[in-house]
């Protein structure tokens, strides 16, 4: 969904993405985000060969960020299955346990690990985007001029902004660090682009000939 978005542009596709992102990270029926360390309730003893204290003292706990391969209407192990769990009894969203012997329902596997990596840098760079494309508000808190997110508007966003629109400056923001949401607050008149107008609006604002954002 993520390619598809990214050739068509079609908010569907992006949309589709972003939900599913939103179920990995607790938007499901029990309430628990598959990645370790994020989230309220969290997915904390994955099925691991070495991040598992329980099998030997002294051995790590998962670091932050690992994706569980989670639910499993299969319930493969011995572990799920001996804690009573039955295999169509349950619906299907329900059919995990965050135990470390539970591999059928709580692998950590790179096969699954790598695409949220990809899918994290993709929700970043175009969420932020497809906001600014939208004809509604964006619903992105934004400093609208406040290009390098250092909490005022002033000349040296404009400066800012020229340089990165002349390939002069790589990032917005510092070491591009907040980047999307540099973006956001670049597009100040809300359209599908960061440009020159944008600069100039800015400017504009600067000795208050415009107030920022600018509506086209
Ligand atoms: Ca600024
Ligand atoms: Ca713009």
């Amino acid at each position: 969904m993520g390619v598809a978005y990214d050739v068509t542009k079609d908010v569907k596709y992006l949309s589709g993405a972003t939900t599913a992102m939103g179920y990995i990270f607790g938007n499901n029926v029990l309430e628990n985000s598959y990645v370790t360390g994020y989230g309220t309730n969290t997915t904390q003893y994955p099925h691991h060969r070495y991040w598992c204290p329980q099998m030997k003292a002294g051995w790590p706990y998962a670091p932050n960020g690992c994706l569980s391969g989670g639910p499993n209407s299969d319930m493969n192990d011995p572990l799920i299955q001996g804690a009573g769990y039955k295999i169509g009894e349950l619906a299907p969203m329900k059919c995990y346990l965050d135990k470390n012997d539970a591999w059928s329902v709580n692998e950590i596997t790179i096969n699954w690990n790598a695409p949220l990596v990809w899918m994290a840098a993709f929700a970043e760079e175009e969420a932020p985007k497809a906001d600014s494309n939208s004809t509604e508000e964006p619903t992105t808190d934004a400093l609208y001029g406040d290009v390098d997110c250092n909490g005022v508007v002033d000349i040296v966003d404009v400066l800012t902004l020229n340089q990165y629109l002349t390939g002069i400056a790589e990032y917005l923001t510092p070491n591009g660090e907040k980047e999307a949401q540099g973006k956001i607050n670049a597009n100040v008149d809300l359209d599908d682009k960061i440009d020159d107008a944008d600069a100039m609006n800015i400017l504009k604002s600067l000795v208050k000939l415009v107030t920022l954002p600018v509506k086209k």
